[in-house]
């Protein structure tokens, strides 16, 4: 399996796990209480380039493959889920949209400046009453002249607040909606009409916010639909390539939080079994490793094969939805067990198992409900 690993991506994902020991972790918590990541850390970031992971080179990024980037967040997940968070929505969902179907002066304006981390992109799908359903969106835009005026209202979305623009997805034809009526926009954030809300208070993720944006007669020029007047229409099939793609990231973010609670409940029982009288105690917690590292195994198996199945050009449109599936799921079993491995320990905020028991909840959530994968594997399957 290593085979599949180019040295320049396992030396990258090595300066990462550094960085991840040396500087983030000591702050983990810090990021957690005063809901932020602090300003020179997301300047140390940029200067890694971890902005532009997925971005070819010709455009400033590092270019990584798809294997190459799921190694990074495995390792950028073993801390504090928001600094993921903060890149990997600018340089994943936030701009893959621009790279896969933007045209050349879209991916020349905004891909070095997304790469430097001069700009911070966001993906703005979700709707009040549109979230698992995607094809039920209804912000609306209507051209008039030269220019798009949209009106509608987004939610939950990531970066919200520091985003400088959105790949966002509406409606352009309300009779041929997901089959032909959505169109992908870059939506600047001084577009006129445009409004950016508050930050949503959330349970978990403290230091990556959501907003709210709203369309209010907001004018965007047509330059703006990402791959210009011709894709007007594919924005629903943009989404979904992009989706597919984030969908086997955020299997890399579960397997990452998963193997660093699986490491802390190991580094706990070695503490802790030497006080033990019973032999029944120290087999008890036994098992429950045994169960996390054979799932852990399973799940790294899955990912690894299905992001080289991607990079050798194949689709892997349910494959990246099994990993979701399986692999959130599994952090959500993992953050539960080790809070019963660390017991009345792990429910102190200082410990943060409560932390990365709040934070995986939401990788079942967010880029698709474990319901939507499981909707879009049986249909997939089906089909063939
Ligand atoms: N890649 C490329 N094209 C795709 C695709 C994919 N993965 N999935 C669907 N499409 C295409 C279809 O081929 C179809 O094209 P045609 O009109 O040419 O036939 C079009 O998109 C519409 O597809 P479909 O009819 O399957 O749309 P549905 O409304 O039935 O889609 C699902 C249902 C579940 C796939 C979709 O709503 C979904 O993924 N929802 C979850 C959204 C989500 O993850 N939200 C989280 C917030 S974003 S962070």
């Amino acid at each position: 399996m290593s085979d599949i690993f180019a040295e320049r991506e396992k030396e990258i994902r090595d300066r990462v796990k550094q960085f991840v020991e040396e500087q983030l972790n000591p702050i983990s918590l810090q990021v957690e209480l005063e809901e932020r990541i602090p300003e020179e850390i997301v300047d140390k970031m940029r200067v890694m380039k971890l902005f532009g992971l997925a971005i070819p080179e010709e455009y400033g990024g590092l270019g990584l493959s798809t294997v190459g980037e799921i190694l990074v967040y495995e390792e950028l997940t073993k801390t504090n889920a928001c600094f993921r968070s903060r890149i990997g929505t600018s340089n994943g969902i936030g701009s893959m949209g621009i790279l896969f179907d933007g045209t050349e002066e879209q991916k020349k304006k905004y891909l070095p400046r997304v790469a430097s981390g001069e700009w911070t992109a966001a993906f703005a799908l979700t709707e009040p009453s549109a979230g698992s359903d995607a094809a039920s969106i209804s912000t609306l835009a209507v051209l008039e002249g030269d220019h798009w005026i949209i009106n509608g209202t987004k939610q939950f979305i990531t970066n919200g607040d520091c985003a400088d623009f959105f790949t966002t997805i509406v409606v352009t034809d309300e009779k041929k909606r997901a089959q032909g009526g959505f169109t992908a926009f870059i939506i600047e954030r001084d577009t006129p009409g445009f409004f950016v809300g508050a930050p949503d208070n959330k349970m978990g993720m403290k230091g990556s916010h959501t907003t709210e944006l709203v369309f209010r007669n907001c004018r965007v020029p047509k330059e703006n639909v990402i791959g210009g007047m011709r894709m007007v229409g594919q924005g629903f099939k943009t989404a979904m390539r992009v989706l597919d793609k984030g969908r086997l990231t955020m299997g890399a973010c579960a397997l990452g939080a998963s193997q660093k609670l699986f490491d802390m409940c190991v580094a706990h029982i070695k503490r802790k079994a030497k006080h033990w009288k019973s032999g029944d105690d120290l087999q008890a917690a036994q098992f429950v490793l045994a169960d996390m590292a054979t799932e852990i195994y399973a799940a790294r198996q899955m990912l690894y094969n299905s992001a080289w199945a991607r990079d050798q050009g194949n689709n892997v449109t349910h494959e990246a939805s099994m990993v979701k599936l399986f692999c959130t799921e599994m952090a959500d079993r993992i953050a539960d067990r080790a809070m019963d491995i660390f017991e009345d320990e792990g429910y102190l905020k200082k410990s943060q198992i409560e932390m990365y028991l709040r934070d995986v909840r939401l990788y079942r959530i967010f880029e698709g409900t474990s319901e939507i994968q499981r909707i879009v594997i049986s249909r997939d399957l089906l089909r063939e």
